[in-house]
Parts: C-alpha cells; sequence; structure tokens
C-alpha cells in the first residue's frame, strides 16, 4: 500500500512543507520530526491531538497516519462538558500535544507526548530513513475520527478511512490541477476537515507548501499572496470579509488578483459575495461541496466553466444522484427538480463511531449516503444546493451545529425552563444561532451575555446564541412539539 504522504521522500528536502507564522519546517525536517513520533506512538492505538492552529498539530497528525493508527482531532476552544463527550467515546491512549500548551481537564486526565518539532535531522540533508510503519496499514483502516454535529445529542464521531483521504484529496488534484508548486495560505481551525484534511494532508500529499495565518485576517491573505501563496481556502464568512475590505483595501485586490485558484466551501457562498470579488479582483471563486462524513463530492473545475451559485460536478470517482422523499432517483437534469443528494464512493466515511444505529439510517440498503443536503441538477451535470432537510442543523461561520445540542445545554443553566434553537440568515456568519428562551423566574431572566458564556463554556465558543429572546411560553401543537416555524416568524 502507498503512503499517505509520498512527498516526505520524494520532495526536495529543503521545500518547505510548513509555514505557521515565523516558524516553518521543510520536508526533510518535517519526515524527522513525524518519522520519531510515529516510532513512539506506533503500538498505542488511538491518539487525540490537541489541535491548535500550529505546526506541532499538523505534525502529530502526520506522525498519526505515518504510524498506521487513527487521530482524533480535538477543538482546544471545546467546554468540558464536550471535551468529556468526545474522550469517553473515542477512548484515546493519549494526548499529543505541543509543549507548554495547557491542557483542561479532562484531556488533562489523559497520558501526554509532546510534539517536537525539531527532531534531529538538520534542514538542508537528505530525508533521513526512518521506520514508517504506515507501510502496513490497510486502506480500510481509520485515519481520522472527527467529531460532527447531527440535530440531536451530542456529537458523532465520523471514522475516516485512509482510502478516503487519498480519494478525496487526488480527485481534488484532478479538477483544481493542483500540484507540488501550489502554495496554499489559510486559517481554518485544524479540527475539521477543511482546514486538517484540504487545508494541511492536501498540501502535503502532493509535496507542496502550505501557510497557516494561526488566525484569519484579510491582511494576511494578501501578504502571503504577495509572497508567493498561489491558492487560498475559505468559508464564505472569510470571503465575505474579503469582498467587504476590497473597497477598503487595493493591495488586498490586487493581490486576490495574483492568486492561481480561490476555492470556498463548508457552507454556500453567496452570489453577492461572488460578484463583489469578482467584480474587484477579475478572480472567480470556485465552490466545492463537501461534508465532514463524505470528504468531497463535488466541485467547479479550474479547468471547466465558473458559476456562481453552484458546486459544480461530482469529483473522480463520487457517484451522486438525487432522490425524491421516498428514495426513487431523480432522472432529469432541468435545473428545476429537487432531490436529497445521496453519494457513493471511496472518499466516504465507514461509521459513525459506537453508534451503529445512526451509521445505519444514514445509509440507503444499496451503501449511498444521504447527505441530507436538497439540490437541483442543471443540464450539463453542476449542482446546485437550495437547502437542506433538517432544519434544526445550522450552517455558522461554516460550522454546521444541532440545534438539539444547544438546547440541552441551555436547559443545563439554572435560570432557563424551557428552549428553543433557530437558525437567523446573516450576512457575516451565513447563518447566526437564535436562542429562545421561558426563563424559570420571568422577573430576572439570566441575561444573553450569561447564555451565551454557559454555552460557550460547556460546548464551544462558536455554538454560542447570538442573539437570545424571551418569551413567556414556547409554542406548541397538540402533540407538544415546539413550533420552530411559529418562533422563527414572530
Ligand atoms: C466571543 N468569544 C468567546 C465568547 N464570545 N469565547 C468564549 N465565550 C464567549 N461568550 C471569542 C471566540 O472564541 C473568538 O476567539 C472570538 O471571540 C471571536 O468569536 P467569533 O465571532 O465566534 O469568531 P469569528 O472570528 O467571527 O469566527 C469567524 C470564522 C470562524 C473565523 C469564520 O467561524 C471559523 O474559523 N470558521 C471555520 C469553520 C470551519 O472550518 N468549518 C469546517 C467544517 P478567538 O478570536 O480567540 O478565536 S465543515 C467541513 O469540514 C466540511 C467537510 C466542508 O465542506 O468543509
Ligand atoms: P460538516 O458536517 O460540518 O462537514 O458540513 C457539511 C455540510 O456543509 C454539508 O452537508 C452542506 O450542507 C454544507 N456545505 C459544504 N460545502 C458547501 C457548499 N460549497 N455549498 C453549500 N453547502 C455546503
Amino acid at each position: 500500500m502507498s503512503s499517505l504522504f509520498p512527498a516526505l521522500t520524494a520532495a526536495p528536502a529543503g521545500r518547505v512543507a510548513l509555514r505557521f507564522g515565523d516558524r516553518a519546517l521543510t520536508y526533510a525536517e518535517l519526515a524527522a520530526a513525524t518519522g520519531a513520533l510515529a516510532a513512539r506512538i506506533a503500538d498505542k492505538g488511538r491518539v487525540a491531538v490537541w489541535a491548535t492552529p500550529a505546526l506541532e498539530t499538523a505534525v502529530a497528525v502526520v506522525a498519526a497516519l505515518e504510524a498506521g493508527i487513527a487521530a482524533v482531532p480535538l477543538n482546544p476552544k471545546s467546554g468540558e462538558k464536550e471535551l468529556g463527550h468526545i474522550l469517553s467515546d473515542s477512548a484515546p491512549s493519549l494526548v499529543l500535544a505541543a509543549p507548554g500548551d495547557e491542557l483542561p481537564a479532562p484531556v488533562s486526565d489523559l497520558a501526554r507526548v509532546d510534539v517536537d518539532v525539531r527532531s534531529a535531522a538538520p534542514a538542508t540533508s537528505a530525508a533521513p530513513t526512518v521506520h514508517r510503519p504506515d507501510a502496513q496499514a490497510t486502506e480500510a483502516d481509520p485515519a481520522l475520527i472527527v467529531y460532527t454535529s447531527g440535530t440531536t445529542g451530542p456529537p458523532k464521531g465520523a471514522v475516516i478511512p485512509r482510502r478516503a483521504i487519498t480519494a478525496t484529496l487526488d480527485a481534488l488534484a484532478d479538477a483544481w490541477q493542483w500540484t507540488g508548486d501550489d502554495v496554499l495560505v489559510h486559517g481554518l481551525p485544524l479540527f475539521h476537515v477543511h482546514g486538517l484534511v484540504l487545508g494541511i494532508l492536501g498540501p502535503l500529499r502532493r509535496g507542496g507548501s502550505v501557510r497557516h495565518l494561526g488566525r484569519f485576517t484579510t491582511e494576511g491573505v494578501a501578504r502571503e499572496l504577495n509572497d508567493g501563496a498561489t491558492m487560498v481556502f475559505g468559508v464564505p464568512t472569510m470571503y465575505h470579509r474579503i469582498a467587504q475590505a476590497l473597497p477598503e483595501e487595493p493591495e488586498l485586490a490586487k493581490a486576490l488578483g495574483r492568486a492561481r485558484l480561490l476555492v470556498s466551501g463548508s457552507a454556500a457562498l453567496p452570489v453577492h459575495d461572488h460578484e463583489r470579488i469578482t467584480a474587484a479582483t477579475g478572480q472567480r471563486v470556485v465552490e466545492r461541496y463537501g461534508m465532514t462524513e463524505t470528504l468531497m463530492n463535488t466541485s467547479v473545475r479550474s479547468d471547466g466553466e465558473p458559476r456562481a451559485g453552484t458546486v459544480g460536478v461530482p469529483l473522480p470517482g463520487v457517484e451522486l444522484r438525487l432522490v425524491e422523499e421516498d428514495g426513487t432517483p431523480i432522472t432529469s437534469y432541468d435545473g428545476e427538480t429537487v432531490g436529497e443528494i445521496q453519494v457513493r464512493g471511496p472518499n466516504l466515511f465507514t461509521e459513525y463511531l459506537n453508534r451503529p444505529d445512526a451509521t445505519a439510517a444514514a445509509f440507503t440498503a444499496d451503501g449511498w449516503f444521504r447527505t441530507g443536503d436538497m439540490a437541483v441538477r442543471d443540464p450539463d451535470g453542476y449542482v446546485r444546493i437550495v437547502g437542506r432537510k433538517a432544519t434544526d442543523l445550522i450552517k455558522s461561520g461554516g460550522y454546521k451545529i444541532g440545534a438539539g445540542e444547544i438546547e440541552n445545554a441551555l436547559l443545563e443553566h439554572p435560570g432557563v425552563r424551557e428552549a428553543a434553537v433557530t437558525g437567523e440568515p446573516d450576512a457575516d456568519l451565513g447563518e447566526r444561532i437564535v436562542a429562545w428562551v421561558v426563563p424559570a423566574d420571568p422577573q430576572s431572566p439570566p441575561s444573553a451575555a450569561e447564555l451565551a458564556d454557559h454555552v460557550a463554556h460547556r460546548l464551544a465558543p462558536h455554538k454560542r446564541p447570538r442573539t437570545v429572546h424571551y418569551l413567556t411560553a414556547l409554542p406548541r401543537n397538540d402533540m407538544g412539539k415546539i413550533m420552530k416555524r411559529a418562533l422563527a416568524h414572530d
């Protein structure tokens, strides 16, 4: 079986693989660091990674993959409840973290291995010969377990096999003519597929470079594009911020004009933002469509016709169909008939960890994965996503957030008697989280800031409600079910 990262031994040893701020690793240095760490953890089963936006996270994940074991990336901003769930569900043997990183409970209860990014080999020497046990791993073995929200309950761990990573990255290389000459810039978090698989493992599989901004800024994007970066990956909120900044930052327009490829994903990029960016820079942003469970399914190809508002065509190796409510495949390509997207292919996850019920529900009897995304197909096969089946899934800043999870957290606040959560359109975030709360004591309701903090600290900051409405009762139907549509239109 071929290595996930042939470039670790084949790329010119002095080529820069990773750069985070003023810290960088060449391929030779990366091979030395990951080789040493892989040898240390090869018999450790499954490991957690404290996924800060830092060199150590990239080294830790590559080392785990080189060792042929699975990595569970942890959001360092997750609260105790969320981390507790992920750790008890995935049961890692240890956590990989940067030296000096303070780990909160319950992560601090795990055995810890510090990631040393400066193991041995000098920068200019050829890549060292290190025992690379991933030669033993099979394509079906788990590579990553990435936690993703559902409509209700705590997040589920999507088990992503090695095969899915190679299949998706190689299909994207074909669609985007992505090579080792590309230098990618982004500021995405490293505990989700977008930032980690596409944004770090992608360039490393190609033998190219990635420059991570630590945190996204328009200035950072402009600086890197002016200094040789060729590609940008971002969520729509980042492109919206770019579109907003363009009138005031002529340097940004020039820098974007230099890029080979601008890619947006994780949520729909509004046509207005597409148009503003194209008008100011002459560039067209390319959209691709994926999911934690499926990695990438479709993309506008860099050699194809760019079309704002579509996510392009199925990637090589991906089978995609639209189905009616009753599962009947839709055969027309008329740009009008709406159906649920179902996909099949080597890019898919294998299961939700410890959740055979949820895994079974996610697939049809003949192996198609039900995405829950609703779409139409243009006559030439371009897919347009028009909505989602579940209104209880909110996409905010590109993060998928289940309403039920936030409702449960709100109900755990002593000042809350009843709670419902909805998503509302937001120009910056796509959707913002709105909480509808019946306070336990109407005379002294908990403040909106207190409830936001409560959710941020239990779950994660991006799951906090941005708006809180106070009600005397939630609208319910005869069955006692909360009528969220009535809420949203109040
Ligand atoms: C504010 N903050 C708080 C609170 N209020 N912290 C704790 N408690 C509070 N009450 C902090 C935040 O932690 C953050 O800290 C800062 O204030 C700003 O918060 P926020 O407004 O939420 O963040 P933002 O800067 O506006 O974030 C926008 C963003 C972000 C950068 C676009 O949403 C983002 O990185 N999105 C990417 C999501 C993503 O990668 N999704 C991929 C999954 P600080 O400033 O220190 O951070 S989808 C996927 O993988 C599939 C496969 C796909 O298709 O891609
Ligand atoms: P996640 O579960 O966080 O990986 O998010 C996956 C979901 O993000 C998909 O099911 C889609 O709803 C959405 N998504 C990803 N990329 C796009 C895109 N380019 N356009 C519209 N929605 C997208």
